[in-house]
């Protein structure tokens, strides 16, 4: 059996960072998208994910991911798809930005989110110790309406003991009303990264035979 702990991508390399949908790069490869609210931790579980530290940005200052940024991932082997584009969206939610700033990002993420063939999934970060509240809500209830494929991480679970774990992905599950129990990750330990890989290749369609 493959380590759980082992699983990373084949390589991973930034493509493009985007402002506006005029920016956004051609459709090419099926996309994954990482969302939730301003230092959930979405760079820091992409880069894990990944196995590469410092691909994507990271910041104790909430806020800090301002654009969409893609990546080229050459997914592990085991997960059977072909190369895959990751992409990273600013973070919402956050409070001390001006509202004029905050309505603008919206624009953009429902933009990319709301028109994008090509979207395979989104993953929507929660972190464990806020747990699911009315952004995560709106922001789950709107994709489920377009019918984007949804895969919800609670993160940063290495900051909880472990006997509350369980609880705390329960309370997302019924927040969310999700039909499953969320993925549990940890960027510090790896911890949901092979399980997180998992979903992901169910997501993404199977490649056309013969090319
Ligand atoms: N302990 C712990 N800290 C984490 C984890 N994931 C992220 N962090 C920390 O949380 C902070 C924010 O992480 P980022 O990955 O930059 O968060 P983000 O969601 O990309 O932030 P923005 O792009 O600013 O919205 C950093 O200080 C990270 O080191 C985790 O799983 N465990
Ligand atoms: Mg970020």
């Amino acid at each position: 059996m493959t380590d759980v702990r082992t699983l990373r991508a084949r390589s991973a390399t930034f493509l493009k960072s985007a402002a506006a949908p005029g920016d956004f790069p051609a459709e090419e490869l099926p996309e994954i998208a990482f969302a939730g609210r301003s230092n959930v931790g979405k760079s820091s579980l992409l880069n894990r994910l990944v196995g590469v530290g410092g691909l994507a940005r990271t910041s104790r200052t909430p806020g800090r991911t301002q654009l969409l940024n893609w990546f080229h991932v050459e997914p592990p082997g085991p997960i059977g798809t072909g190369t895959l584009a990751f992409v990273d969206l600013p973070g919402y939610g956050y409070a001390k930005v001006p509202v004029a700033m905050q309505v603008g990002w919206q624009g953009l993420i429902e933009a990319y989110l709301g028109a994008r063939p090509v979207l395979a999934a989104v993953v929507v970060i929660v972190d464990v110790r806020r747990g699911a509240e009315d952004e995560e809500r709106d922001l789950v209830a709107w994709l489920a309406e377009r019918e984007v494929a949804t895969i919800v991480v609670v993160t940063k679970i290495d900051k909880l003991a472990k006997n509350k774990r369980e609880p705390a992905l329960v309370a997302v599950k019924r927040d969310l009303a999700l039909p499953r129990m969320p993925i549990a990750f940890s960027a510090e330990t790896g911890d949901g990264a092979s399980e997180l890989w998992r979903a992901i290749g169910k997501a993404v369609p199977a490649r056309r035979s013969g090319g």
